[in-house]
């Protein structure tokens, strides 16, 4: 019988949680973060599923690692842990993170005023404000995103046959936009998005192979991002990311706002040097940009950058006990 220690950071960012743990994380093989994200996938998604599900965790958190970086281009490398699974890349986590990691002095940037991030999907960098002893903002220069399928015809029992554009910015997301059968995410209770949200992703992972052209080890749709009118002023549109059983995003979701960039783009809907301001269910705010245009393989691409906010909320230790029934959690 073992126990093992957690040392945490709590926060969130823009609403989301982001559990950053800074004791206690296992060694991971790999000569790469992506090999590495494998190793963990391998060997100990039972720490995720012990520190993100219930009883310690719950249906929205979000977490990650610090490791040194595995790149001479990088101040740090992260690993993101959620209740979705290991993602390539997570942005909100990614802005919450630096955050707190500033704030503690976990980290030294080479350059003041931007970290630069070894994650899964590529480099990351993030810029940073500060304002006194606290950080007030982080502007990611996010993976470079882009639209993978356009118009893909999928059907969902309360909404019947629709057309989904599926986009990449960190991970897959089908982007469903106004049309017949469905007008707003507004229409809908948190509870039906979640439904139709898990039905969606079900059916498209049926139907399409979806590989990143690139990395064959990110592949299929586990999130759904549901779009709506904006409600706050200054926000350019609105959207509810699901992710894992029953998670819906309280931010407006970093990887889930690049994909969204790239469809834009892709789409003639939004410039270079355009800002597309994207509000979550909450009502919180991203500041999405398209950086400039690239290529990812055979696919027209954007780089994009996100801009949001996190806070600290709290320190957590947080104990794994093999004794405990619940020590790898559950979901319901
Ligand atoms: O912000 O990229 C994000 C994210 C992914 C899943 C939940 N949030």
């Amino acid at each position: 019988m073992a126990v093992r220690e957690f040392e945490c950071l709590d926060g969130h960012t823009c609403g989301n949680p982001v559990r950053l743990v800074v004791n206690g994380g296992p060694q991971l093989e790999g000569e790469t973060q992506a090999e590495r994200r494998l190793d963990f996938i391998r060997r100990y998604d039972w720490i995720r599923t012990g520190l993100m599900f219930e009883p310690r965790g719950h249906a929205q958190m979000s977490g990650a690692f610090l490791y040194p970086s595995t790149r001479e281009d990088c101040d740090i490398a992260v690993l993101y842990i959620e209740t979705s699974g290991c993602l390539p890349m997570c942005g909100h986590g990614t802005i919450g993170v630096v955050t707190m990691a500033l704030e503690h002095g976990l980290v030294t940037p080479a350059t003041p005023g931007v970290l630069n991030l070894d994650t899964p999907a590529g480099k990351v960098a993030a810029q940073y404000r500060m304002e006194g002893d606290k950080v007030a903002a982080v502007t990611l220069t996010n993976v470079p995103s882009f639209l993978y399928l356009r118009d893909v015809e999928a059907e969902v029992s309360a909404l019947g046959r629709l057309r989904v554009d599926i986009a990449y910015g960190g991970n897959f997301y089908p982007i469903v936009e106004t049309q017949p059968g469905y007008r707003d995410m507004a229409d809908y209770s948190p509870a039906q998005l979640v439904a139709m949200g898990r039905e969606l992703r079900e059916y498209l992972n049926r139907h399409y192979d979806i590989v990143h052209p690139l990395d064959p080890n990110i592949r299929g749709v586990r999130h759904c991002q549901w779009t709506g009118a904006a409600k706050n002023a200054g926000s350019s549109g609105a959207n509810a990311v699901l992710y894992g059983e029953s998670a819906l995003d309280r931010s407006p979701c970093g990887t889930g706002t690049s994909a969204r960039l790239a469809q834009r783009h892709a789409r003639g809907l939004l410039a270079v040097g355009e800002d597309f301001v994207h509000e979550s269910l909450i009502g919180s705010q991203f500041v999405g940009r398209v950086l400039a245009e690239t290529r990812v393989g055979d696919y027209p691409a954007i780089v994009p950058s996100v801009q949001g906010w996190a806070r600290f909320t709290g320190y957590n230790r947080i104990l794994l006990d093999d004794a405990d029934p619940y020590v790898h959690g559950f979901e319901v």
